[in-house]
């Protein structure tokens, strides 16, 4: 069966030394390297935020960053400003190897955050990703990358729903994990049937 390998966010904000590090995010890089050669289609996600992106903490009054708010379409997380468009922040981490057949960028609508490479957090405005795969005639996928009990976990959540097969490789992910969201991530994706692989 077809199946594609999708890399999330592997950016160098997001990496030790980035403005939203997420512990270990490097450590991942030679086992999805290594990963590539096994699937048929190979596609990137590029978080890619717009400056003063409403999901920043500094552009929201009074507000720190990884505190709480209300957005339109629900509750939102604020972060430090990250991945902004075309700075080294959001380039992918220099190490990632480069034969990808596509990059999927998303968060480049200033009033909609996006975490799930398939739909933005309003869980309605699709990205074209699923549009991509299924041209290509893709069934399975494998996610890894960052973060796991976010942009990953979203995207595995999605591709189920979606009617994909998915699995989620935990070696090849890193998580932020904060007030428990790693836990909360990992039994939801049980929970949707996304299969949790430990290599
Ligand atoms: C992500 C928070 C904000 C991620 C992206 O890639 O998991 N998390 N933007
Ligand atoms: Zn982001």
């Amino acid at each position: 069966m077809t199946n594609a390998l999708i890399i999330i966010d592997v950016q160098n904000d997001f990496c030790p030394g980035g403005a939203l590090a997420v512990p270990g995010g490097d450590e991942i890089l030679p086992a999805i390297n290594a990963m590539m050669a096994d699937f048929d289609a190979v596609v990137l996600t590029q978080d890619w935020h717009p400056k003063g992106h409403s999901s920043f903490a500094s552009s929201q009054d009074g507000k720190a960053p990884f505190d709480t708010t209300a957005m339109a379409y629900g509750p939102q997380v604020l972060w430090p400003d990250h991945c902004v468009q075309g700075t080294e922040g959001a380039a992918f981490h220099a190490d990632l190897a480069t034969h990808a057949d596509l990059i999927i960028r998303k968060g480049y609508r200033p009033h909609i955050d996006s975490y799930s490479a398939f739909f933005e957090n309003d869980q309605t405005t699709p990205t074209g990703l699923q549009g991509y795969l299924n041209e290509r005639g893709i069934k399975e996928l494998t996610i890894v990358g960052l973060a796991t009990d976010f942009c990953v976990a979203f995207s595995a959540l999605d591709a189920v729903r979606l009617g994909f097969k998915v699995r989620v490789e935990l070696a090849a992910c890193r998580a932020i994990d904060m007030d428990g969201s790693l836990n909360t991530a990992l039994e939801s994706m049980k929970n949707a049937g996304v299969t949790l692989g430990q290599m």
